[in-house]
């Protein structure tokens, strides 16, 4: 055989073709242009006011934000024939910078390839800077200019890599001032932002402090996560979801849904899946109506969850328990144990779990925890010169910290954000908890999530009560009646000899038989057997009667999976391709008609892509005050799962069949691949489309 780095050998065509770095699959995507909504088919678009949306302003946004404040949302509309002024000032020559900020989203190269295209298509002298690296690249002028050929190469492709991102807050005079300094530099007409809440946020500031330099600033809305959504003070939906949600949603469906298939195969593996998403649960509702999981778990129903019993027990004691509202950790596991308990009774020794990574905020106790510890380390940070983490490195000296505040509040007798109680519950949780809720907050102040084995700590108390119940006899895997009856009489046992001393069920018609629960070893088995006279005290039970005792032992094993930074890497779906080239144009849009403190946006996201309708967001209308870094702060709301919303009502309605706790085969639905071209009723979330049809 030729040696294998021949130079011949690898300049075989075939080995070429074998060895290029895009296949074809990935040279059709790379070709694909997504249709423009019509309005863009236009030679200019202009923008039309809409007054019909309002808003409930904040007086903190009229002070903080006055210029952009009473931006209404604008309408794009396409102009077959413009007028000259019209004309001129769309075909202005620009010069525009982009940027990434924070995590990346499947759909952004295609923000810059729309935005290039519509600028180009307008004036192809008009030039476009990437910032690189994200805000850090606004803040130290590091920038490329986007070509055509770097275009070219990332056309519906996933990743921020053309350009990168980063999570630096501009949130500084200092840090404006070098923004505004590199716009000058490139004597820039407009900056385009593309983020999620807290980088749309960033636009907002960026836009006012930049206003009287007439550089506009606008942004884009990014995040896989879902929860920057825009409604008018009416509700109506204004930005549906965000770019990138629909792709990473899919992708850890299709990933799910493989492990269905593969528990199902062996039934031996219960798969839990934490998906990322946030403190919001939009991912994993959507992860779960395209996959049909046996278990989902939805943070913002934790919330809402009420105690009645407890409630009832302390009304009868004259009482409030305070507790009863909410879920606690503890109730949650409870109810993971029951799905486990009554699959494990037909048999079912397998199943697959869905978490999203955000749960543990909706649950009163962590969330406590949570903001509690943001304030003492924004608290720490503001007052000393080093940070937190530097100053208090391993997890023994940060709990030491904990202990001092504990101590001092206790001794001096006055309020403190952390008092003897927090820090003896606090010990209580896992060393692994203790280190994941201590980490450092992200450059916002937020929690990182993404961080934190939630489905570790969940699974460990589940496990805690699983052994409890399997003590009691309440957890058993239910015998396939037929089985049953094979294996006694091939081992000459007669199976109505045992059956009814065996089971509690044996006389019903139920196909799957339930040892009795006083049975929890072979040894109380020898005993009740000898007891009912079936057994000699000196016999061995009949091996068949002992393999189908410990058939009934449930082994209850897992395998944890987080789906998350794989999914926010997925090549997009043909809905984040096309509604992320739109908006891209969007952005032009709005920088040619010289707007600023916009969002661009694609009003009916939900419908036919011929009824989507591009327009500008107002941002600062819809900011209010939120905790960041332990202070009240001028931010984008983030929206998290209605539980009074269709899609969630769907979830609802369909989990006793998803849990299929019964015999037959599950219910689990295989969504496919991530496709760039349309695929039926899954070229939409299932999300959007539900809470649609739910409206007409
Ligand atoms: P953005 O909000 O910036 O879009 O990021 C979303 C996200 O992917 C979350 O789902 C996740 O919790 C977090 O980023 C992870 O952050 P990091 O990339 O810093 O680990």
């Amino acid at each position: 055989m030729a040696p294998v780095n021949s130079k011949e050998f690898l300049s075989h065509p075939e080995v070429i073709q074998t060895t290029r770095t895009h296949n074809k699959v990935m040279e059709k995507r790379l070709s694909f242009i997504p249709e423009l909504c019509p309005v863009f088919k236009n030679a200019c678009t202009e923008l039309h006011p809409d007054m019909r949306h309002r808003f409930k302003i904040h007086p903190a946004c009229r002070d903080q934000l006055p210029d952009i404040i009473d931006n209404p949302v604008q309408s794009v509309a396409g102009v077959a024939n413009p007028d000259e002024h019209l004309s001129q000032r769309y075909t202005k020559k620009q010069h525009i910078g982009i940027v990434f900020s924070g995590g990346p989203a499947p759909g952004g190269h295609n923000v810059i390839a729309g935005v290039f295209d519509a600028m180009r298509s307008a004036n192809p002298d008009s030039r476009l800077f990437g910032f690189l690296m994200g805000p850090d690249g606004l803040l130290e002028s590091n920038y490329i200019e986007l070509t055509r050929e770097i275009i070219e190469a990332h056309r519906n492709l996933g990743g921020f890599y053309m350009i990168r991102t980063g999570r630096t807050k501009i949130d500084t005079k200092a840090k404006i001032a070098l923004a505004r300094e590199t716009c000058k530099a490139l004597d820039l007409d407009a900056l385009v932002i593309v983020g999620g809440d807290d980088s749309n946020t960033n636009a907002a500031f960026l836009a006012q402090e930049l206003y009287n330099d007439g550089i506009q600033v606008l942004g884009v809305p990014k995040t896989i996560d879902g929860d920057l959504q825009a409604k008018d003070i009416e509700g109506n939906s204004l930005c549906t979801i965000s770019f990138g949600f629909h792709t990473a949603a899919r992708a850890f469906a299709h990933d799910i849904s493989n492990l269905c298939t593969d528990c199902s195969s062996d039934a031996k593996y219960w798969h839990v899946c934490r998906v990322m998403g946030r403190s919001a649960s939009h991912i994993g509702l959507e992860a779960g109506l395209q996959v049909h999981p046996n278990i989902l778990v939805i943070g913002e129903e934790l919330a809402e969850f009420i105690d009645t019993e407890r409630l009832e027990k302390a009304k009868k004691q004259g009482t409030i328990d305070y507790t009863a509202y909410g879920m606690t950790l503890r109730h949650l596991s409870r109810v993971i144990c029951d799905g486990i308990v009554r699959r494990a009774a037909v048999g079912k020794n397998y199943g697959v779990i869905v978490i999203p990574e955000g749960v543990l905020e909706f649950i009163n106790e962590i969330q406590i925890f949570i903001i509690k510890l943001n304030t003492i380390i924004a608290d720490y940070n503001t007052t000393h010169d080093t940070d937190f983490h530097t100053d208090f490195f391993t997890l023994e000296e940060k709990l030491d910290y904990l202990r001092r505040l504990a101590r001092l509040s206790r001794e001096e007798g006055t309020f403190s954000i952390w008092n003897t109680r927090d820090d003896d519950l606090f010990n209580d949780l896992p060393d692994f908890f203790q280190e994941e809720l201590l980490i450092e907050r992200d450059s916002h102040g937020n929690f990182q999530f993404s961080q934190v084995q939630t489905e570790k700590v969940i699974m460990g108390l589940v496990k805690d009560y699983l052994k409890i119940l399997q003590d009691k006899g309440e957890y058993k895997m239910g015998i396939e009646r037929l089985w049953y009856h094979r294996t006694l009489e091939s081992g000459g046992v007669r199976a109505d000899a045992y059956g009814p001393l065996l089971f509690q069920n044996y006389d019903s018609d139920d196909p799957y038989l339930l040892m009795r629960p006083s049975f929890v070893s072979l040894k109380t088995l020898k005993q009740e057997l000898v007891k009912s006279g079936t057994l000699d005290e000196e016999d061995d039970i009949p091996s068949p009667v002992k393999k189908i005792y410990q058939a009934s032992v449930p082994k209850f094993k897992t395998q944890n999976h987080f789906y998350g930074y794989d999914g926010r890497g997925n090549d997009p779906t043909w809905f984040d391709c096309t509604y992320t080239y739109n908006l891209g144009w969007t952005a032009f849009s709005l920088i040619a008609a010289n707007a600023t403190g916009q969002m661009a946006g694609i009003k009916h996201l939900e419908k036919d892509f011929s009824q989507w309708k591009p327009i500008g967001i107002p941002i600062a209308p819809m900011m209010h005050l939120e905790e960041r870094k332990g202070r009240l702060a001028l931010v984008l709301e983030r929206t998290t799962v209605d539980i009074d919303s269709p899609a969630f009502q769907v979830v609802k309605a369909m989990r006793e069949k998803w849990l299929a706790a019964e015999p037959g085969p599950d219910d689990y639905r295989r969504p496919g691949p991530v496709l760039y071209a349309g695929e039926g009723e899954d070229d939409h979330p299932l999300t959007l489309t539900l809470n649609h049809l739910a409206k007409n």
